[in-house]
């Protein structure tokens, strides 16, 4: 069999900080806390840990406004704090990634400060407009562009001191870097280099499709609108457009990533280390997604595109078609010899049991871990955490903030999906000993937690812990896939690998019970053994006769 490098079939498991594990007792969760659990992470076995930004940050973002690139927030801890995680989960063969944000640095960096200043080798860190005078009225200053922020309202806002606009793809505090502007590539690459010095054994890279927006050069010297659709009427600066052609997906970016690419690999090359590796965030359509692989001629990229199908493609009402064809999907476009991956949730995302449905958790969970490449978990999907619920009250998402009210935060909210890790059944969930924890608990921790899961003969934490197991046979990180809808709620995924056991998962995603005959399926027409019960054949794949 060909060996594998380190992170082709491994299973990465999402940490959120904040919301993991509170060492010291002030409601939010930190580096000290991640190491206290390590133990539990290698239990299950997770092969690399990804954690959400641990840099300083005036947390208007909770973190992805980051205003010192090359130092840990003091809530979170120290840069000892760092370097001990970093030793520790080594010792533990879990390998550590960051969460590195390119696209743009809080207003209250220095970069930013700089910028707006106009201190030399700062005047273009940023992407800094003229107003648009108003023909009607010449007092009247007027935004650059129709363009919308992924956190509401236009992505231009006005600095006095500067007397011009800056543009900001999501909050108002968190400003766009320029990526044609050299000296800023050249310090993303510091960036890089430091935390690889580090012992960090790659990023997740935030936000990618958003680097560029449309070059006004190309326009007449404007930064063109985006086209209007549906209400004809809006004004311009009203936003109001749903395609995104100028502020997402700028071929530019490729670049940027090939060479962050070609970084890592030297680094590697040169320091002689594993390989680190680097893993695209990009909600874009299948084309796009793909060229984050590499150009398939002479570049290499991301390591993978992050495979967001099963979070953008299927819910609860999804039947066993739309899976299958969600699985062939990947598989189908991915360019040779790249490695897929599959991802169930994030901190941005409604937790997987409540986008689904709480007893589809063993299958997601074992599909996940069944299926080729790069299995990727978000901190309680192993115990089936469930969407929080917090009040408008409690909120304090920017996204539900700036676009949300008492009746409709929740279409925006991202809180549910990043209250507290559940431990156990003691005072807030065991997450942290204070008073008040930075998000409210989820009311369900009595029933759903970790302790109660390790003590139960059948629960969700121990359905995952034999799946990863298993995982580990050739035939899970070697074989064939063989992937069939055999009802309208049942399909099967088969692994096979010549001389090895096969293995198939039979996955009823509705709500009835069903009754299926395997005989015609591929690769099983030999005489089957049926190990249903090692893994709770009812719980595994709800009801299946
Ligand atoms: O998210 C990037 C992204 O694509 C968001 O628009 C995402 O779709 C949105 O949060 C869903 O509501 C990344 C991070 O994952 C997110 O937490 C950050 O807020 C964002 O970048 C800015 O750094």
């Amino acid at each position: 069999l060909k060996p594998l490098d380190w992170w082709e079939h491994t299973t990465i498991y999402q940490i959120y900080p904040r919301s993991f594990k509170d060492s010291d007792g002030d409601g939010i969760g930190d580096l000290r806390g991640i190491i206290m659990e390590l133990e539990h992470l290698a239990d299950i076995g997770v092969g690399a840990i990804w954690m959400s930004p641990v840099f300083v940050s005036p947390m208007v973002d909770f973190g992805y406004d980051i205003s010192d690139f090359y130092n840990i927030h003091s809530e979170y801890g120290t840069m000892q704090d760092f370097e001990s995680l970093v030793q520790k989960a080594h010792e533990l063969g879990i390998k550590v990634l960051l969460d590195y944000v390119p696209n743009h640095a809080s207003t209250e960096s220095n970069y930013f400060k700089k910028s707006e200043a106009r201190d030399p080798g700062y005047e273009n860190y940023f992407v800094w407009a003229d107003p648009i005078i108003d023909p009607n009225n010449a007092s009247n200053r007027l935004v650059p562009s129709n363009w919308i922020s992924q956190f509401g309202g236009t992505v231009w806002e006005w600095s006095e001191a500067r007397q011009q606009y800056y543009l900001h793809q999501f909050a108002i505090e968190q400003a766009d870097f320029n990526f044609r502007e050299k000296a800023v590539r050249d310090e993303m690459i510091n960036i890089m280099r430091y935390w690889f010095n580090k012992g960090v054994d790659g990023y997740r890279l935030d936000a990618i499709p958003h680097l560029f927006e449309a070059d006004p050069n190309d326009h007449g010297g404007v930064y063109p609108d985006e086209p209007l659709s549906g209400n004809m009427f809006l004004n311009p600066n009203q936003p109001g457009y749903t395609t995104q052609v100028h502020v997402r997906d700028q071929i530019e970016l490729y670049d940027v990533v090939y060479e962050w690419r070609d970084f890592a690999d030297n680094y590697q090359k040169n320091n002689g280390t594993e390989t680190k590796i680097l893993l695209a965030e990009a909600y874009a359509n299948i084309t796009m997604t793909m060229l984050y692989y590499g150009n398939e001629k002479d570049r290499n990229g991301a390591h993978f595109p992050f495979n967001f199908d099963f979070i953008t493609s299927l819910s609860a009402q999804s039947n066993a078609r739309d899976f299958v064809y969600v699985i062939q999907h990947w598989l189908t476009y991915m360019p040779a010899g790249r490695v897929a991956n599959w991802v169930f949730g994030n901190h941005d995302q409604n937790r997987m049991p409540s986008r689904f449905r709480p007893n589809m958790v063993d299958g997601l969970n074992s599909l996940n871990m069944m299926l080729p490449g790069v299995a990727i978990t978000y901190q309680g999907e192993e115990i089936g955490m469930r969407d929080g619920y917090v009040s408008w009250e409690d909120t304090v998402d920017v996204n539900a903030c700036n676009q949300g009210n008492p009746d409709n935060y929740l279409d925006y909210s991202r809180d549910p999906a990043r209250t507290p890790y559940q431990w156990d059944n003691t005072t807030n969930a065991g997450f942290s000993s204070g008073p008040k924890t930075w998000l409210p608990v989820a009311q369900d921790y009595m029933e759903i937690n970790l302790q109660a899961q390790r003590e139960a003969e059948r629960s969700h934490y121990k359905v995952y812990k034999t799946m990863s197991n298993l995982r580990k046979e050739p035939t899970l990180s070697h074989g064939n896939y063989h992937v069939k809808a055999l009802s309208k709620h049942t399909f099967v995924l088969v692994r096979h690998l010549i001389t090895y056991d096969t293995y198939a998962l039979v996955f009823n995603v509705g709500d009835e019970p069903d009754i299926i005959d395997l005989s015609t399926v591929d690769f099983l027409n030999e005489p089957l053994t049926v190990h249903a019960s090692s893994i709770h054949s009812e719980r595994l794949s709800g009801q299946v006769a």
